[in-house]
């Protein structure tokens, strides 16, 4: 089943290229079941964002702006053969949207940028900084496993959401000088400050990776490691609305584990994510 808003049926038509990638080998989560989240964000999406009357189907908009994105779901691929079908989508001109997956999968989309795109800045959204040198290739070391890749710039990355650091990631943080927002520190400087500091701090070429868990369980119960104490669904999706603006080359959603999920709220919550990202990325083109 296609991604309830996909609009063209070939690569070619394309602006916005959707891929799932159903693996979690990398991750070491006790909640099991990221790799079935692709299939179910797509099948949710289409259960809850579209209605049918006399016949017709329609589908819900999202919020802001009309969907000018002409957008095709590639479905699933393996893992190991991402990095090339990323670095095939950008260097087309086209945006690509990935869902995962463990969030291992976004150091390999990483490296299919890199070859094409030069000066490229992360908006991280985690509730874990994902920083572990110690230990490699995995959910945990995504930010360490990128660090030699020569055209992700640091100076203009940043992590948005923290709030569940290890001691080490603390210390990896310090040294390589990444900026990072806390959760509560969105709470205490305020939404359009967050947006000023994310300005302040990337150029033109922004990587975004959402941790589903960085939103709060309450709204996102079904991730592989929920932390307490995270943002709104609205803060995220405002967020992501006014990043998207500044140059977005495409984003990915990982860790939504829809097993341990109520009534796919958070599943359905991803696919909202999405095609609100998609469509301010249409508001700064238009
Ligand atoms: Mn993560």
């Amino acid at each position: 089943m296609q991604f309830a808003w996909a609009n063209v049926e070939n690569f070619e038509k394309a602006d916005v290229v959707i891929i799932g990638v159903p693996d979690e080998s990398a991750s070491r989560a006790l909640r099991k079941g990221a790799s079935k989240a692709p299939d179910r964000i797509r099948k949710i999406s289409n259960e809850r964002e579209v209605f049918e009357r006399k016949k017709i189907k329609v589908i819900t908009l999202p919020g802001v702006c009309p969907l000018e994105k002409r957008i095709f779901d590639h479905g699933n691929v393996k893992k190991k053969d991402i990095s090339k079908i990323i670095e095939k989508i950008v260097s087309n001109g086209k945006i690509p949207v990935t869902i995962g997956g463990d969030h291992s999968i976004t150091a390999e989309i990483l490296k299919g940028i890199d070859k094409v795109k030069k000066n490229v800045g992360i908006v991280y959204f985690d509730a874990h900084p994902d920083f572990i040198c110690s230990s490699k290739q995995y959910y945990g070391s995504v930010v360490c496993d990128i660090l030699d890749y020569k055209n992700i710039n640091f100076d203009s990355s940043i992590e948005i959401g923290l709030r569940a650091p290890e001691p080490e990631e603390l210390i990896n943080i310090r040294r390589k000088h990444l900026k990072t927002i806390a959760s509560v520190d969105v709470v205490e400087k305020g939404l359009q400050k967050v947006v000023e500091e994310v300005k302040e701090r990337v150029e033109e070429n922004i990587y975004i990776s959402i941790d589903m868990d960085v939103v709060d369980p309450a709204f996102a119960p079904g991730v592989s490691t929920p932390a307490p104490a995270g943002l709104l669904s609205n803060q995220l999706i405002y967020l992501l609305k006014e990043v998207s603006k500044l140059g977005t080359i495409g984003f990915d959603i990982m860790e939504v584990c829809p097993a341990y999920d109520i009534q796919d709220m958070t599943s359905h919550l991803a696919a909202r994510i999405i095609i609100e990202t998609i469509s301010c990325m249409t508001c700064k083109i238009s």
